[in-house]
């Protein structure tokens, strides 16, 4: 059942085995030029469901590339949603979107965002990167299917790691009682995750005994055998009173010699000398334009940061980070890898257990056991499950343990929160939680990956303290604080992408108490311009204005002081807030008396720290003006991480154009203003 047109029926187009074939081999292509002209995304993954993807798209469906909400139509489900470029190339083939277009992927403004949204780009059906979801979508609709007296099918394209989301069994068992025969289920069988086999990270075989218990009928495929891939829908497509599941076995990689079963291909992009091996041995060179789409690609960048630019703030010159050798000169390195190393120095302590969430090397929990392998009784591979996990967490707790876990902040500070909820903060156990890659700084993965919402749910959760360090060697001392000191649930939340350094090891770090950094000179670096105290070691110096910033916002707190002085002379006290529950009220306070302004700057939804600020009892009576920096009430978007600190106006640059308007207003009422 091929392309159709929904008008009249009519077939549109024909392909042969031998012209499905064909066509995945130019997929892996035009997948693969995207990959590198993004620089990131994932290669493994969607190598190996291609062959499906083209027959699927190409052959199996009943839909109208012309007509993409045509009612009718089979939806298909990318539960796995970080093969977003494989379906992107489908869509292309299929004559959905032109298939040139997809090599601005996981650039900023692109409809072909990192994981897939169903609002920015037709054919999409639904919006994915949480894994384990997509299935019980297919039950939404399977069922919508049913009460509409609808026929057409609908797909649902899962990976073998994810079986280890505990949501898919809840799905496929409502599959099953439902007897929903309008789904067909596919698992891209490749056998690796991220932290490696499947079987080793957390085994989900069998497959077959339980998706048949669950009342499931199931096929089992070769998924690069084209015949025997398009056979098995066929079949699938007659199923009566139950829903079909296709295992298909498949090669992660495939098609590429140097990536196939390669653990390390599974999110890494070619770059350009590897794409042109890509090309060679897929026997493609020369039938794509590699050049032109490139230059394409290029073109999109230019115009993005163009336009982007235009939207900065404007100074008598430029500020950004190292922009200027002399005085703008930063050492950058990722907060994580402060975490890691932490954990890496006081793991010998028998009590710490670290959880893995199958992300563990990118977010240096591994640092744990990496060359202590006396510690490998204490690691704990959970696979994809982090609700599980985080319940399980709190089993260690409560047997005495120093449990830690980890992962993209958004699936271990959000997707189990209810768990967090109850059998961590209620019962008040022990648990160290790790939000990392949190804020913007995945970048192009786009919006389901970014965190922006997380402190708003743990500073919410009763009995956590949240700490969110400014810099990789603030989050080492913070995450062995936490870890060996603080007892009880805890949150610290850390970047991925490479920020500023802007403490040293002199540099004090107190639980509950903000330091206060102040510009004083100009140093051979712009770190060292800068003091930075107990806020409650400091007399006041009658500052003009006041900045309260956490996590990454607090270099750009600085840079905006810098800017400040620069332009205007105007002087700035920072808070540096790491823990932002509890809150340092006196330095508040003292901020809001003895300044009259604070601005608060917060890489998140605007209100996590801006509320916390704001609403303290304390301030009650203060004369006190405040605004704030943070992201307004939108989802991120794919791009580079330092294009979102633009995009989602939480720079240097953002914090100095409030500050200067607050400034104007404090001198329009100067006679309120006396302060302390
Ligand atoms: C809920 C959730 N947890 C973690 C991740 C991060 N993540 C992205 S892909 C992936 C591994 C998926 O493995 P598998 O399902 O086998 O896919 P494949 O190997 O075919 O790419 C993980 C853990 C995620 N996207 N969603």
């Amino acid at each position: 059942m091929p392309l159709r047109d929904s008008a009249t029926g009519q077939v549109t187009k024909e392909y042969s085995i031998a012209d499905l074939r064909d066509a995945a081999c130019l997929m892996r292509g035009y997948n693969l030029v995207a990959l590198c002209a993004a620089g990131s995304g994932h290669a493994g993954g969607t190598l190996s469901i291609m062959d499906i993807a083209a027959a699927l798209y190409l052959h199996v469906a009943n839909h109208d590339p012309k007509n993409p909400n045509w009612p009718d139509r089979d939806r298909i489900l990318w539960s796995a949603g970080h093969k977003a470029p494989a379906l992107y190339v489908s869509l292309g083939m299929a004559g959905f979107c032109p298939v040139e277009d997809i090599v601005t992927l996981r650039k900023l403004g692109s409809p072909f965002q990192g994981h897939p949204h169903w609002l920015k780009l037709p054919g999409v059906e639904v919006s994915s990167g949480s894994l384990g979801q997509g299935l019980s979508i297919a039950v939404g609709m399977a069922l919508a299917a049913r009460i509409d007296q609808k026929s057409h099918k609908i797909f649902c394209l899962m990976g073998d790691g994810e079986q280890q989301e505990g949501q898919v069994w809840e799905a496929a068992m409502e599959a099953g009682h439902y007897h929903l025969d309008n789904i067909i289920a596919v698992i891209d069988c490749n056998r690796l995750q991220i932290d490696g086999y499947v079987k080793d990270v957390m085994n989900v075989q069998p497959l077959v005994s339980k998706y048949a218990d669950f009342g499931w009928d199931i096929l089992r495929i070769d998924g690069h055998n084209m015949s025997e891939i398009v056979d098995a829908f066929d079949r699938a497509r007659l199923s009566s009173g139950r829903p079909v599941v296709i295992l298909a076995d498949t090669v992660k990689g495939k098609g590429v010699s140097f990536m196939e079963g390669q653990p390390g291909w599974h999110g890494k992009a070619p770059n350009r000398e590897e794409l042109d091996k890509t090309l060679n041995e897929l026997g493609l060179a020369g039938r794509i334009p590699v050049e032109e789409l490139l230059a394409k690609a290029k073109a999109w960048q230019a115009e993005a940061t163009r336009a982007l630019d235009a939207r900065m703030p404007r100074f008598s010159r430029d500020y950004w980070w190292n922009a200027d050798p002399a005085t703008m000169q930063v050492k950058m390195e990722p907060t994580r890898k402060g975490f890691g190393g932490a954990l890496a120095e006081n793991g010998d302590d028998e009590r710490v257990v670290c959880i893995g969430l199958d992300i563990s090397g990118s977010i240096t929990i591994a640092d744990f056991y990496a060359g202590h392998p006396e510690r490998a009784n204490r690691w704990i591979s959970m696979g994809i499950a982090e609700q599980s996990a985080t319940a399980a967490a709190a089993g260690f707790a409560r047997e005495g343990k120093l449990p830690v876990l980890g992962s993209y902040a958004t699936f271990s500070a959000a997707r189990n929160l209810d768990q967090l909820r109850v059998s961590v903060c209620y019962s008040n156990l022990n648990v160290l939680v790790a939000g990392a890659h949190a804020g913007v700084s995945v970048g192009a993965d786009g919006a389901t990956h970014q965190a922006l919402e997380d402190l708003f749910a743990m500073c919410g959760l009763p009995n956590m303290v949240v700490v969110v360090p400014c810099d990789a060697i603030e989050t080492r001392k913070a995450t062995r604080h936490l870890l060996l000191d603080h007892v009880g649930p805890k949150y610290i939340r850390f970047a991925r992408e490479a920020t500023p350094i802007v403490t040293d090891e002199s540099t004090p770090f107190v639980f509950g108490k903000a330091n206060l950094i102040r510009l004083r000179a100009e140093g051979a670096e712009f770190a060292g311009a800068f003091e930075a105290r107990l806020a409650e070691d400091c007399a006041n110096e009658h500052e003009d204005l006041s900045i309260i910033a956490c996590g990454p916002m607090v270099p750009e707190a600085m840079r905006a002081a810098w800017i400040l002085k620069h332009e205007f002379g105007y002087e700035t006290r920072i808070l540096n807030m790491h823990t932002l529950k509890p809150i340092d009220s006196e330095a508040v306070i003292r901020a809001a008396r003895e300044t009259g302004i604070i601005v608060t700057a917060e890489e998140h939804q605007i209100g996590a720290l801006a509320g916390i600020i704001t609403s303290s009892r304390e301030l009650y009576g203060t004369r006190v003006i405040t605004s704030a920096i943070g992201v307004k009430d939108r989802f991120g978007d794919s791009g580079a991480p330092w294009e979102l600190v633009k995009e989602l106006q939480v720079s240097a640059e953002h914090i100095a154009e409030t500050a200067i308007e607050l400034m104007s207003t404090k001198r329009q009422h100067a006679e309120h203003f006396v302060h302390a």
